[in-house]
């Protein structure tokens, strides 16, 4: 097997804008439903917020100069709705645009592509006061919305992402609860998932209108890996019921316009999803230009006779986030895990892209995150040591070049992510960057990884293990 990547593969990292930015209630921006959901006791392992985050609002220069360092060749990012469309409707801010004006102006000067997500959790405050994503209107709002950014950058974005991981937003955020807005309630978040997909579609046309016709549009999704724990009927079926509510409720819609029969089936006693409405799944089916994947680790499970709210990690919290899952238990898989409890498995990921090769012929495919958290620390000369993360990257590049080699038409790979940063409900205790943030100083230390990084991203060539 070829060690090598193939010419123009495109080589990136990744972050999100409440996990970065910090500038909370700068600039016009009003909270999101992080803001709040943050500042709701109990709901973040130590009261953290995103408030002052890694500052990345006011380090923009600095972190676009470390990335150049670095020889990144492309920087996913998202845009931070309340601060560019403070109430969620209406007209753009001037000055939440110009943020996002500089950091593009910034990263082309460094010859850095901008790769731009429109939403990646922070749904305005004002909008979830109006019922949120299970509301039909908050897919047109974010039509709007992705139209003004369209406008405003599209002469200066090649690679477009309407939604970053819809199955969170929809079920960590609307049924368990571990997200914001901490809502539990399944039929509301089975409606989210559908308006979801519908703003995909519906900020896909809109972006379309205004962005030039060589523009890429995607959507970036966490598909599950999803093994049976058994052969066994039961745990096979299991494996069928977490597949459809992880990956295909989004990946049937976007790529066929249809809701598999069987997610309906099984969810029929929470809704009779009436909520579709005609000439929604034309909408939905917009065409894509590539699709992203993020990927961390495989699931297992199996049959089980009550529904608990396991995590090991169907990320549960005190309820499960699978409605209409019925009895599934969720399995640690043996071997190593990561500081989030993640097994190290590179074999998801490969098949994952082996998969969208089967399913979505065609449709290339970008690996828009992939990553590790571990306890990272500096050493007493200030340096930081991952090798662990270092392993895991390779492990993983090794399964995309696997899939290279059988066919699949992969484009490029973020690393998750740039920096340490916010880590949702585990606040600033997990850390996942290439490069370390010391919270106390801001100042930002490129760990052992990034280094590796840089040199595969430099070559192209995977060194041996
Ligand atoms: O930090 C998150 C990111 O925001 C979305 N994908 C998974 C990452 C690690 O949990």
């Amino acid at each position: 097997m070829t060690m090598t990547f193939p010419p123009g593969f495109l080589w990136g990292a990744a972050t999100a804008a409440y996990q970065v930015e910090g500038a909370a209630a700068e600039d016009g921006r009003t909270p999101s439903i992080w803001d709040t959901f943050a500042r709701t006791p109990g709901r973040v392992l130590g009261g953290d917020t995103g408030d002052t985050a890694t500052d990345h609002y006011h380090r923009r220069r600095e972190d676009v100069s470390l990335m150049a360092e670095l020889g990144l060749g492309a920087y996913r990012f998202s845009v931070s709705w309340p601060r560019v469309q403070p109430t969620g409707r209406g007209p753009a801010s001037r000055r939440g645009l110009d943020f996002y004006r500089a950091l593009v102006d910034d990263l082309l000067a460094r010859g850095i592509r901008p790769v731009l997500t429109l939403y990646h959790w922070d749904l305005p405050q004002e909008l979830e006061d109006a019922g949120g994503w299970p509301e039909r209107e908050t897919a047109h709002r974010f039509a709007d919305y992705a139209h003004l950014v369209g406008e405003a950058l599209g002469d200066r974005v090649g690679l477009w992402t309407t939604l970053n991981e819809p199955w969170c937003s929809a079920f960590l955020g609307y049924a368990s609860g571990v997200h914001a807005p901490g809502r539990t309630d399944d039929a509301a978040a089975l409606r989210a998932a559908h308006h979801l997909n519908l703003a995909h579609g519906l900020g896909a046309q809109a972006l379309r209108a205004v962005v030039p016709a060589g523009a890429r549009l995607s959507v970036a999704l966490n598909p599950g890996a999803v093994r049976a724990r058994t052969p066994s009927p039961g745990d096979v079926d299991a494996q069928r019921r977490i597949d459809a509510l992880s990956t295909r409720i989004f990946t049937e819609p976007m790529l066929r316009g249809t809701y598999p029969a069987d997610l309906l089936a099984d969810t029929a006693a929470i809704t009779d999803w009436s909520f579709v409405l005609d000439g929604d799944m034309d909408v939905i089916k917009h065409p894509l230009d590539a699709l992203g994947i993020n990927y961390y680790a495989p699931s297992v499970v199996s049959a089980a006779t009550d529904n608990r709210p396991v995590r090991a990690d169907g990320h549960g919290g005190e309820r499960s986030p699978w409605p209409g899952a019925g009895g599934v238990a969720f399995h640690r898989p043996p071997g190593k895990q990561t500081a989030m409890d993640w097994s190290v498995d590179p074999t998801g990921l490969y098949d994952l892209l082996m998969r969208f090769t089967r399913e979505a012929p065609g449709l290339p495919l970008i690996v828009t995150e992939n990553g590790a958290a571990y306890d990272d620390k500096p050493g007493a000369d200030g340096t930081v040591h991952d090798p662990e993360r270092i392993a895991y990257l390779h492990a993983h590049l090794e399964a995309v070049l696997r899939a290279l080699t059988d066919g699949a038409d992969v484009r490029g790979y973020f690393l998750w992510s740039l920096l340490d940063n916010f880590e949702w409900a585990y606040g600033y205790s997990k850390r996942f960057g290439a490069v370390y943030v010391d919270y106390a100083t801001q100042a930002r230390t490129p760990k052992s990884s990034a280094h590796w990084y840089a040199r595969l991203m430099r070559t192209g060539q995977l060194p041996p293990r």
